[in-house]
């Protein structure tokens, strides 16, 4: 049983509620109840499994009870039972966006609608836009909710997959027949979103291996189980292949199913070019040349150096000239992990963290940063209980307390404020003034042309205290695309206005995308990778951000949160023109 399982279920209990439509004070006592699980300092399970929540603000009696029973049993009757109440396909609507209770409740009652095909039956038919509260546009936005959710069925987010994958990894490594392991395909290319995973493996017993690997915990069925390669689907629907080879080949077959398909065609040609065919168990010369040189392969290196190539991170491998740079010994050398110093868009509880501003630094410090910046939502974000004046700036003082108690790291006092409907910001300029830096970001009137989408971002990025643009397209990966925006002409205005775009590095955005990047550093544009932390446990997503500013073609120099902290503190102090 974890903390998030807990908080889920009495989400669900209160969304299972108001489809009920019980009293709304019971409703909000389980959402009131489940943040509190997610946000208490200190080991709810452990407390809940014991019996020991009495006293804990937030958790009344009746919610003390099942989170006991479901903490110890792993299972509640009581949601159970609510649950069987309603048919299993209507929970699916929820996961269309632009859904809530109130409408899924109308479209079960009104029109005994339980899928999402009866769904899209029903607004093809129009029936969903005479019903009273929908109407033609909300017709329109749910068919497009489906379409979308359709486009994405069998696609998962690199982010969210990533804790699986090291498990899984790990286990192979295990295995005492198996001399190497690797995960190949989109996912070793840092696509941010892949299909299905490629694993590959040195075997002497490759049978056997293959055997294995559809016994694994995480398999939950298994299409096909051969000598030399298997595929199961695990629990939550994601395709996984194996590939089993020989030590000798394993170069070969890990730059083979690395991909992209593209990379390949084009490595392909030129090793024509050099006398030689390649494929994914070796190279061969070809009929015609005379013969080729002994070619020594001993990784994936070797394939590349033995074609006249530097080697080409996995990243880069999309056929977006790559090939041409490795040729011409042009690669840049790319943003590690390990070169990252600090952090700038991050919340706390003052606004929709789920950590104090006191955990955030200490994890931060244990991650061995020098520096975290703080970028709570400003006043228009209500829904994210956005801080107005008064608080942005009791925020501030509390930073620089905080600051004086850690000599050695320091803490930035930003804000993540509303670009609003014009482009003019949600604060004045008199109290942006106030703060180290500020991160400005689009969160409603999503509905705009690009035209409109594209000069509203652009005059906020004039303002000479926006220090950077917040997640530029407001996409949400494999649930709503972003805002339509001319990118080019924002990383334009960018680099005019000296402005930094970030990469929010949380794990369903990753945006400002990875195809963008090259344009936006050849302007001269710097980066910064923002994890958009929520909570702690999410600062580490900076890691993630790191493999998608690579697949940018970024370079330590090309990112401010690489600099040390007196090298930031100089840059943030440099006003906007001169930097
Ligand atoms: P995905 O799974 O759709 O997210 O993307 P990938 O790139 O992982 O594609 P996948 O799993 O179909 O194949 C893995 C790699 O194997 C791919 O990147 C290149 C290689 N590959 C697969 N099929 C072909 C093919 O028909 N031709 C060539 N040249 N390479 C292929
Ligand atoms: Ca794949
Ligand atoms: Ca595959
Ligand atoms: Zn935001």
């Amino acid at each position: 049983m974890t903390r998030e399982t807990l908080a889920a279920v009495l989400d669900e209990i209160a969304l299972l509620l108001e489809l009920k439509d019980e009293n709304p004070f019971k409703i909000r006592a389980y959402r009131q109840g489940a943040q509190c699980v997610r946000s208490f300092d200190g080991d709810i399970v452990h407390l809940a499994t014991t019996n020991q929540l009495t006293g804990i603000k937030g958790i009344g009696e009746a919610l003390r009870d099942k989170l006991h029973a479901l903490a110890s049993t792993g299972s509640l009757p009581f949601h159970q039972h609510l649950r069987a109440e309603f048919p299993a396909g209507l929970f699916d609507l929820f996961e269309l966006q632009g859904l809530g209770p109130k409408k899924v409740k109308a479209l079960h009652t009104a029109l005994a609608i339980s899928s999402i095909a009866a769904l899209k039956l029903a607004c093809d038919a129009g029936k969903v836009a005479a019903l009273p509260g929908f109407g033609a546009k909300t017709q329109t936005k749910i068919l497009d909710a489906i379409a979308l959710r359709d486009k994405f069925a069998d696609a998962f987010a690199l982010g969210t997959i990533s804790p699986l994958v090291a498990d899984m990894l790990d286990t192979l490594r295990l295995h005492p027949e198996v001399s190497q392991v690797a995960v190949a395909g989109s996912y070793r290319r840092a696509k941010e979103t892949v299909h299905d995973l490629d694993f590959l493996v040195a075997t002497k017993s490759p049978a056997l291996v293959c055997q294995d690997f559809t016994t694994l915990p995480q398999v939950a069925s298994i299409m096909a189980c051969g000598d030399t390669k298997a595929s199961v689907r695990l629990h939550h629907g994601l395709q996984c292949d194996l590939r089993a080879v020989s030590n000798s080949q394993f170069p070969f077959a890990l730059q083979y199913f690395t991909g992209s398909k593209e990379h390949n065609v084009a490595l392909r040609a030129r090793a024509l070019q050099h006398g030689l065919s390649l494929n994914e168990y070796g190279f061969t010369p070809t009929a015609a040349a005379a013969p080729a040189p002994t070619l020594e392969v001993h990784e994936e290196a070797d394939i590349y150096h033995a074609l006249g190539l530097d080697f080409i991170e996995p990243e880069l491998r999309e056929n977006h000239g790559e090939l041409e740079a490795a040729a011409a010994h042009s690669l840049p050398k790319l943003v590690e992990l390990a070169n990252l110093r600090g952090t700038f868009h991050n919340h706390t509880t003052a606004s929709d963290g789920l950590d104090s501003l006191a955990a955030m630094v200490a994890e931060a410090i244990d991650m061995g940063l020098q520096y975290l910046g703080i970028a709570d939502h400003s006043k228009s974000t209500f829904i994210a209980n956005g801080l107005d004046e008064a608080r942005l700036l009791e925020q501030v003082a509390a930073i620089g307390k905080l600051n004086a108690a850690h000599p050695d790291f320091r803490i930035f006092a930003g804000s993540e404020v509303d670009i609003l409907r014009d482009g003019s910001l949600d604060f004045d300029d008199e109290i942006l003034a106030k703060l180290d830096y500020c991160v400005a970001s689009v969160h409603n009137h999503l509905d705009l042309t690009e035209d409109e989408m594209t000069r509203r971002i652009c005059r906020a990025m004039e303002n000479e205290h926006v220090t950077m643009l917040g997640h530029l397209t407001g996409r949400l990966l494999l649930k709503r695309e972003g805002y339509p925006v001319n990118h080019a002409m924002i990383i334009d205005c960018a680099a005019a206005t000296r402005t930094i775009i970030e990469l929010n590095c949380s794990p369903l955005r990753l945006d400002m995308d990875w195809r963008w990047w090259q344009r936006a550093r050849d302007l001269g544009v710097l980066c910064a990778i923002n994890p958009d932390a929520h909570s702690c446990s999410r600062l580490h997503h900076l890691g993630l951000g790191v493999r998608l500013a690579r697949k940018g073609w970024l370079r330590r120099q090309d990112i401010l949160n690489t600099r040390p902290l007196a090298e930031v503190e100089a840059f943030l102090n440099t006003p906007k023109a001169a930097r």
